[in-house]
């Protein structure tokens, strides 16, 4: 086939409190709103998605978290309720997903192909993860576009910060190979916040945003060192920094997810586009968007 293409890759953070805020009618708590700057920030994106063209989502979420190889979603629709965890106060949330399993299987294979231990996920009652949900919805609410998920192999934890960077890499690479030999017209999403020190207890109204800051001046100095970079198009300076990043701000890029994305849109230099930053229950959260295909990207 060939003639595939990423259109654009976009970070799309996760945090629950984004849907509950939202009050959409799949999320059964209900809110007084809350987290506006991000919202704000989203809602700029889907504006700006709107003059882009594409057939599939793919997305890489840290919350599906797989300790032997890359798994993918292989079933072609997903029906249930969503209960966060952490946050069932805030987040039941009714799902009812499409999957392009020939898009999930093309880069899986591919990724085989290059060497990586992969896995379709083809169990039919297999419970999604929450970040793949907040991320897709906030950035395409209709849910009228299948997506491909993939999961986050914790080599980092198994093996290093080092391991999990040089498989993203490859991931990333597999992963536009195959888009490009698929035909289709993609959107990439990494789907994480950045700094990502939390607070330890909630407040009696979570949505009091008189009680939302940034965890510590240390953590607002590292995202903005890291969104500074990304802005320049600095994409490898990113990389290269990662593990400290990691170390320090215990940034969520540790699932791989910034990574992959980086390299498979082949490590940008120009400017993305910065939708808003924001932080929830203290952790650092950016909206950005590389627009591909318009600024020439490979
Ligand atoms: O998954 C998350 C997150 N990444 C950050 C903040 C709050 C909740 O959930
Ligand atoms: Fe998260």
């Amino acid at each position: 086939m060939g003639g595939g293409k990423i259109v654009a890759g976009i970070i799309a953070p996760h945090p629950p409190h984004l849907i509950y805020a939202e009050n959409p009618p799949q999320n059964e708590p209900k809110s007084e709103g809350g987290w506006e700057q991000l919202r704000w920030g989203y809602e700029r994106m889907r504006e700006s998605l709107e003059e882009v063209d594409y057939d599939v989502i793919v997305i890489l979420s840290p919350h599906w978290q797989t300790y032997v190889g890359t798994h993918f979603l292989g079933v072609e629709n997903f029906k249930s309720l969503s209960v966060d965890p952490v946050f069932p106060n805030l987040f039941r949330f009714n799902y009812d997903m499409q999957v392009d399993i020939e898009l999930a299987k093309t880069i899986h294979d591919q990724a085989e192909a290059d060497g990586m231990a992969v896995k379709m996920m083809e169990n039919p009652d297999f419970r999604v993860d929450y970040g793949t949900i907040v991320s897709c919805h906030l950035t395409r609410p209709d849910w009228d576009k299948p997506i491909v998920s993939i999961s986050s192999n914790r080599s980092r934890h198994y093996y290093s910060v080092e391991v999990m960077q040089e498989m993203m890499m490859q991931l990333g690479e597999s992963t536009r190979k195959a888009i490009e030999a698929s035909g289709k017209r993609v959107l990439l999403i990494a789907s994480n916040s950045l700094s990502h020190r939390h607070f330890t207890s909630e407040s009696a109204i979570p949505e009091d945003m008189s009680k939302e800051h940034i965890t510590s001046h240390a953590m607002h100095l590292w995202d903005m060192r890291i969104l500074d970079l990304m802005r320049e198009g600095k994409t490898q300076q990113v990389v290269d920094e990662m593990p400290e990043f990691i170390e320090q701000a215990i940034s969520e890029s540790d699932g791989g997810s910034l990574t992959w994305m980086f390299s498979a849109l082949g490590m940008p230099t120009y400017s993305p586009l910065m939708h808003g930053y924001g932080t929830i229950i203290g952790t650092g959260n950016v909206i950005m968007e590389w627009q591909h295909e318009k600024k020439g990207g490979v």
